[in-house]
């Protein structure tokens, strides 16, 4: 059984250079108030380490995993591979190609094992962390609240910003 404020969330990534991008879905979801664990995993330079802990993390409690890599971005395919839970994918920017090669590794999964691929970057990272919530928050209403509160206000910002 998992403990009592175990992780919901698991937010990995292939580098510790991600963690820049990444502390982005950290934060947001520490703002929801939602458990999670955020660590550094390798499709390539860590797989057993990768597939062992994917393996694993579905009897733990977690709920969601948010996969982040760049370049031949394998990390989330592979996790994919390797659970039935949801997997969102944050392709990273990369230097050579801007993130194009991290986002199509990432996003063009074959039928059959499927991972939600969100934007390039940081705007990835926050919205695979606000996608990861709005998951949860089908059962759990309270969780429902806050994220209606969220868009309030930031519709409630737009409304309210002025130009020169
Ligand atoms: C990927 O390679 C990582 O996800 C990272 O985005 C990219 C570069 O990694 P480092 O060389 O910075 O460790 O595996």
């Amino acid at each position: 059984m998992p403990e009592t404020n175990a992780p919901l969330v698991a937010v990995i990534m292939g580098s510790k250079s991600d963690w820049e991008t990444m502390r982005h879905a950290d934060e947001m979801l520490t703002q929801f108030g939602i458990p999670h664990e955020s660590k550094v995993m390798s499709a390539h330079r860590t797989p057993a380490l990768t597939t062992e802990y994917t393996a694993e993390a579905e009897a733990r409690g977690i709920e969601v995993i948010i996969a982040a890599a760049g370049g031949a971005a394998h990390l989330a395919g592979v996790v994919a591979a390797h659970t039935i839970l949801p997997v969102l994918g944050v392709p990273m920017e990369s230097q050579a190609l801007k993130g194009m090669d991290s986002l199509l590794s990432t996003v063009q999964m074959p039928a059959g094992i499927p991972v939600g691929t969100l934007a390039i970057g940081k705007p990835g990272a926050i919205n695979a962390a606000l996608l990861a919530i709005a998951i949860l928050a089908n059962t759990r209403p309270d969780l429902r609240k806050k994220l209606h509160a969220f868009r309030a206000e930031q519709a409630r910002n737009v409304k309210q910003e002025t130009l020169p």
